[in-house]
């Protein structure tokens, strides 16, 4: 369909937007949406509070208005106060939230972050076009035996999306993932660099075919993607240089994780937040500076982006 809609016989259900992003909607002025599986999976107490915190404030220096989405109690809602940030960064028992369970956690009226194939959607469904992440979800390793792919991936291709990254999450089989987006139709564009970056690494070693130098650049890029009708693209900007890690020092720790994380039978959608938990741990807490630095950094480039793109 072209709007990306099915056709189901039935009203669509309404989004619940905060006071600020209603007015910032009605200003016309540029939006940036969140994520909040992040926060409610990703991150531990209170480093993920600190990271939503350190975000917004990065798309307000930038000039636009951060939307962060979630569902609370059965409501899609589209920016978050104080209060509903706190709940999902403490909160227990919260769900992850994919595209395929949004159904589920409306008909039953649950709590829980989305991740970025839902947050694709809801933002698309907002008016939103430009969304902040850390990294994506993506082919796993082992994918030949176990088949997991993230939903991240066909969500992005779907919905007018431009999702500011830092790459796919380090845990991933990232040439698998990059041909998987090539295939969905999905353009990944380095911003400054040529080289797709690793998440907790500033390299890869797998090279980019296009790249952008600054927001301007990417703003061109994304208005030519919504003039053509066609759906989502990845935006990934290297990781800060202060926090980041060397490749083969995460590789090394992620053959520990990864070797244990089969030894526990940890899979499907607890794996990423297993493997992640266990990187932290394992280099004694860099991971987790990195990836907050990172959050924010995206956070930053993502408002530029939004800005520009509305002048452009
Ligand atoms: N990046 C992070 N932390 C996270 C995620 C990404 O730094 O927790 C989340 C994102 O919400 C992403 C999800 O969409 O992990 C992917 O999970 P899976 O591999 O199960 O699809
Ligand atoms: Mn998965």
């Amino acid at each position: 369909m072209a709007d990306g809609f099915v056709a189901w016989h039935h009203e669509r259900m309404k989004l619940v937007f905060s006071a600020e992003v209603r007015r910032a909607k009605q200003a016309g002025r540029p939006l940036v949406a969140l994520e909040t599986s992040v926060l409610a999976q990703g991150l531990p107490y209170p480093r993920n509070l600190e990271a939503a915190a350190r975000c917004e404030a990065a798309v307000r220096r930038a000039g636009a208005t951060p939307a962060a989405i979630a569902v609370i109690g059965g409501a899609l809602h589209v920016g978050l106060d104080e209060a509903q940030t706190r709940a999902l960064a403490k909160g227990t028992g919260l769900l992850k939230l994919g595209s395929r369970d949004l159904a589920i956690a409306v008909a039953q009226r649950r709590t829980g972050g989305t991740t970025v194939s839902a947050t694709c959607e809801l933002a698309a469904r907002a008016g939103i076009s430009v969304f902040a992440t850390g990294g994506l979800g993506g082919v796993h390793r082992g994918v030949a035996e176990d088949l997991d792919i993230s939903q991240d991936l066909p969500a992005i291709a779907r919905w007018p999306v431009a999702v500011v990254c830092a790459g796919a999450k380090s845990v991933l089989d990232l040439p698998k993932t990059l041909e998987l987006l090539e295939t969905l139709g999905v353009p990944v564009i380095g911003v400054g660099t040529n080289e797709l970056p690793g998440f907790y690494s500033r390299e890869t070693g797998l090279a980019l075919e296009h790249r952008v130098e600054d927001a301007s650049g990417a703003a061109k890029v994304l208005n030519a993607r919504r003039a053509l009708g066609q759906g989502g693209l990845v935006f990934a900007v290297p990781p800060p240089e202060e926090t980041a890690l060397p490749r083969a020092e995460v590789e090394r720790h992620l053959k520990g994780a990864l070797a244990l994380a089969k030894q526990r039978g940890i899979s499907g959608k607890a794996a990423t937040p297993f493997l992640l938990g266990e990187l932290v741990r394992r280099t004694k807490g860099r991971t987790l500076e990195a990836n907050l630095a990172l959050l924010e950094n995206n956070a930053r480039f993502a408002g530029a982006l939004a800005v520009a793109a509305q002048e452009g």
